[in-house]
Formats: structure tokens, C-alpha cells, sequence
């Protein structure tokens, strides 16, 4: 069977931007859908907790944040269609870009505009997770036509800089593209006023398109119970130690707790530090269903701390 089981669901744009990559490394993978909202009762005894989607897992091997999930499907066989001509380093930094200049918004948009359509615990789950503390639905109506204005703003860079070659990086096809496409997606696919924000970025829509009709790879359906004991009958595969330059005072075995930068609803990680280096933590973390497994952030966007042990 492939390695590759992702963990999502279909309405999730994050997980669009990883089954668009998976469309570009024309990848084999199982897919497990999860549900939309808490309890998770499937996904979090192999995540220590983490609550977000999606979520790649390769044996006990358990990867987190889109990040990160991108370079474990690359070392997996596919940094040469991810990643061509090495541009390992540019796909991250655009991708980061897009996801903090761009999907915020998207997300602020989208949100906002379903108030008084989604179902209000929906709402309310999302707002705790995307918007200030304070936040109000009124407060985040006066304030959408600047935030409309503000992502046209990136949409209008964004444009430009696909006019060249059709992709954003050189003249290939990369994982830069998808980290571009799913903010289409998810303005076009979840907001009425989406297809004409984005109509006069004619770039974006067609790269939005050619990504779409690729596919997202070869998929196979598989249970959440079949990918917990598929997690029990391995063993994490990636290494350990502590290969950073600066290593923040943390030793090996030592319970952290890892948290989103910001101030979000999301549940606080906790776990002995199994593996460092510049761009990546691990943890190692048990639980009945899963037995011993290895849970993977990035460094960037997330705050990581001592803890003292549970
Ligand atoms: N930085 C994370 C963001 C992930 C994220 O916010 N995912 C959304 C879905 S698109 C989510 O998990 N929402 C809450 C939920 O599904 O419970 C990543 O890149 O993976």
C-alpha cells in the first residue's frame, strides 16, 4: 500500500492545498476523512492533541501543519515534481507568504460572509480559532470591505507575478502553485462574491484551473480506525537528536508544550522532545490506540516551550 494517509476533510482549503500537491507529485495516498468540528476522537490520539487539518501520517510517523506535511510527501519520492531544480527554499518562503498575507484574509472573508448561514456553533468554533479574542459578528462586518481590500491588494502582486510564465516559480509546475491555487479555491468554492473578486486575475484563475483539472493523485478511501491501527502496528521511522544551530536550552526527552503563534482556541501540545533541527520539531507521544508515535511541527508559526512533565 502507499505510505502516504491523509488525514481531512473535502471543505478543508488547507487540505486542498495538500491534495493539489498530491495532484502535481501525481501521488498514491490514502485518504481519511475526519470530521469538521471538535471532538476528533479518531484524528487526536495520534496527534498529541493537535486539532487541525490536515494531517499526514506515514506509519507511526504523524505530520502536522501543511508545512511540514509538504516536505514528508517530498521526502517521500517526490521533491523532484514539488520541488524542481531545488527550489525547496523558494516554494517554502511563498508559500509561508501566501498563507499568512493571503489565506488570513481569505479566511476573515469567508467566515464573516457565512455568519447568519453556517450553523452558529460553526461560527463560533472558527472565530475562536482565526479571529482576536474580542471578536464580534458585527465587528467583523464593519470591517470587510478593508479586508476585501487588502487581499485584492495581494491578489493584484500575486497576478503579476504568475504573468510571466504561468507559475510562480520559473517555468515549472511546483508546490509554490498549489500553495497559490487553494486561496482561489476556497474564495470561489465558499464565498458569493469570490468569482468576481478573482475574475480580473485572469493568471491565478487559470493556474487555479489547470490545478483543479490535474487532480489530486491517486486516492484510496480508508476508516480512521484502520489508520489508528495502522499507527499501532508500526514504529515512528524518523530519526532523533538535536541537529540546530540555536537549540533554545531544550535537551532530548524533556516535556515541551507546543502552542500557535497568537492567541487561538487551539489545545496546547505537549510531548518529550524527540528531534530538532532548523525548520522542524518532533515529539514522541503514546496513546492506548496508537501505541508509541512521533508527531512533527514546524518551527515557523508555532511558539515552543519548556513544560513541566504531565
Ligand atoms: N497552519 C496550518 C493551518 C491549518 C488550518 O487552519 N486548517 C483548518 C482547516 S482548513 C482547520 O484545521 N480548522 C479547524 C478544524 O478543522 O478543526 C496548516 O498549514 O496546516
Amino acid at each position: 500500500m502507499s505510505d502516504l494517509i491523509l488525514h481531512h476533510y473535502p471543505q478543508s482549503p488547507v487540505a486542498q492545498k495538500i491534495r493539489f500537491a498530491l495532484g502535481i507529485a501525481l501521488a498514491d495516498w490514502h485518504s481519511v476523512e475526519i470530521p469538521r468540528l471538535p471532538p476528533k476522537p479518531l484524528l487526536m490520539p495520534l496527534t498529541a492533541n493537535y486539532r487541525r487539518v490536515p494531517v499526514l501520517q506515514i506509519g507511526a510517523d504523524i505530520h502536522c501543519d501543511s508545512q511540514n506535511i509538504i516536505r514528508a510527501i517530498a521526502s517521500a519520492g517526490h521533491a523532484n515534481t514539488l520541488f524542481p531544480d531545488g527550489c525547496v527554499g523558494q516554494a517554502m518562503a511563498l508559500a509561508g507568504w501566501a498563507e499568512t498575507a493571503m489565506f488570513d484574509l481569505a479566511v476573515r472573508i469567508v467566515i464573516t460572509s457565512a455568519i447568519g448561514t453556517a450553523p452558529p456553533e460553526f461560527i463560533a468554533d472558527r472565530g475562536a480559532l482565526y479571529f482576536e479574542p474580542d471578536w464580534t459578528e458585527a465587528g467583523m462586518k464593519v470591517a470587510l470591505p478593508a479586508v476585501i481590500l487588502q487581499l485584492q491588494a495581494h491578489l493584484a502582486w500575486t497576478d503579476d507575478m504568475l504573468s510571466a510564465t504561468g507559475f510562480a516559480i520559473g517555468s515549472k509546475l511546483s508546490y509554490a502553485d498549489a500553495a497559490i491555487a487553494y486561496i482561489a479555491w476556497f474564495l470561489r468554492g465558499r464565498w458569493d462574491g469570490g468569482a468576481a473578486l478573482l475574475a480580473p486575475f485572469s493568471h491565478i484563475c487559470a493556474l487555479e484551473e489547470m490545478l483543479v483539472g490535474r487532480g489530486n493523485g491517486n486516492t484510496t478511501e480508508m476508516t480512521a480506525e484502520a489508520a489508528l491501527a495502522h499507527a499501532n502496528a508500526h514504529e515512528p521511522a524518523t530519526p532523533t537528536g538535536i541537529v540546530a544551530g540555536f537549540d533554545a536550552g531544550l535537551q532530548l526527552g524533556q516535556q515541551i508544550m507546543l502552542r500557535q503563534r497568537g492567541q487561538t482556541a487551539d489545545p496546547d501540545v505537549y510531548g518529550r522532545l524527540r528531534y530538532l533541527d532548523d525548520t522542524r520539531i518532533s515529539i514522541d507521544h503514546t496513546s492506548p490506540e496508537t501505541g508509541a508515535v512521533a508527531v512533527h511541527f514546524p518551527i515557523a508559526g508555532y511558539v515552543v516551550s519548556a513544560a513541566a512533565p504531565l
